[in-house]
């Protein structure tokens, strides 16, 4: 069981969390405790650090199974949830139940079993379609799914706790994170590991909507960085950042740069935009930068080519 001043990465086995794991382990941080119930997480992305950390497969949904774990805990940075806007659309009671009840439990672990700090994924969702870009913390939220809605009602539950029962929380607002071991298995998957893999085995990719939308697209290594910044800033409790990487690329011009890695021509297949897709997507960075520290390292070309490395190597294992 976890011991006193440890740290606890809820979704761990995921794309998101693996990557604060290894963060926290070149840190030199530790006991670490994962909590995973591996639906969309794998224990693969932990296989070379499984020895050093401790994996506790349960489910946030279960506040009983979560609280013993995060009780007493330094840091919980709370990455579990289950993602996509269509998702959310297509089986809405599922993401509602992790996303918005799986967080309340969270905290109220956090808060009763007295946590240091609460660093929570938020999504850029939450922000919908604004009229200026880049979208910046103060604009007022306008959710356009139930995915947004959810992770911006988690949001608001951090505020809360923070506010009524002085638990510290930071909320970042994940703009478009990509990288290696992002699952690109499922229609849910995000656009670019569904990109790569069609571009490995030479298949047209599906774009909705005319590719002209826009997003901030984050490398994984950067937010991983950020969270830990979190954990350590000063006089943040409560607050909410953009993690994002303050670009603005097209799926069409993503898509191009990827042919041109490649060599290919590759004509990309239009089908009819996605319900709740939000058109333009860019993070002023500004308050993160100023209060957290946040300085994005990896350009957008830099990142897609660590990426499409890393899957041509797990395509060939
Ligand atoms: C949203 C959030 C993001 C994160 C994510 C989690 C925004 C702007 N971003 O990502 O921060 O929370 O949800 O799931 O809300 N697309 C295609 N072809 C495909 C798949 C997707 O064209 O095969 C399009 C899709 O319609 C969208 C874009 O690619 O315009 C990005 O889609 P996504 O599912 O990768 O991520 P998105 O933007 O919904």
């Amino acid at each position: 069981m976890a011991c006193q001043g440890h740290y606890v990465v809820t979704g761990g086995a995921g794309f998101i969390g693996s990557a604060i794991v290894r963060g926290l382990l070149r840190e030199g941080a530790g006991p670490i405790v994962v909590i995973d119930n591996l639906l969309t997480g794998r224990e693969s992305n932990l296989e070379e650090v499984r020895a050093r950390i401790d994996f506790q497969r349960a489910d946030i949904r279960d506040y009983g199974e979560i609280a013993p774990l995060i009780r007493g805990a330094a840091v919980v940075f709370h990455e579990a949830a289950i993602p996509s806007v269509p998702r959310s659309i297509d089986d809405p009671a599922p993401s509602h139940e992790t996303n918005i009840d799986g967080t309340f439990n969270v905290l109220r672990a956090a808060r009763e079993g007295r946590a240091g700090r609460v660093v929570y994924a938020a999504s850029s969702s939450a922000y919908g379609d604004t009229e200026v870009l880049p979208k910046v913390e103060s604009m007022a939220p306008r959710p356009k799914s139930p995915y947004a809605l959810q992770k911006l009602v988690g949001e608001y539950y951090c505020g809360v706790f923070s506010q009524v029962w002085g638990l510290e929380t930071v909320a970042l607002r994940y703009f478009n994170v990509y990288g290696p071991r992002q699952d690109p298995s499922s229609p849910y998957s995000g656009v670019l590991s569904l990109f790569m893999k069609a571009l490995l085995e030479r298949r047209a990719p599906t774009i909705f909507g005319d590719g002209e939308q826009s997003r901030d697209f984050t490398f994984v290594e950067d937010v991983a960085d950020l969270n830990l910044k979190a954990a350590r800033a000063k006089n943040v409790a409560g607050k909410v950042y953009n993690g994002g990487n303050g670009g603005r690329v097209t799926l069409n011009q993503a898509w191009a740069m990827l042919q041109e890695i490649e060599g290919v021509q590759i004509p990309a297949v239009y089908a009819q935009p996605r319900a709740g897709d939000v058109r333009d997507s860019q993070a002023d960075t500004t308050a993160a930068a100023r209060d957290l520290g946040h300085s994005p390292r990896f350009s957008f070309e830099e990142g897609m080519r660590l990426t499409l490395e890393w899957y041509r190597r797990d395509a060939g294992r």
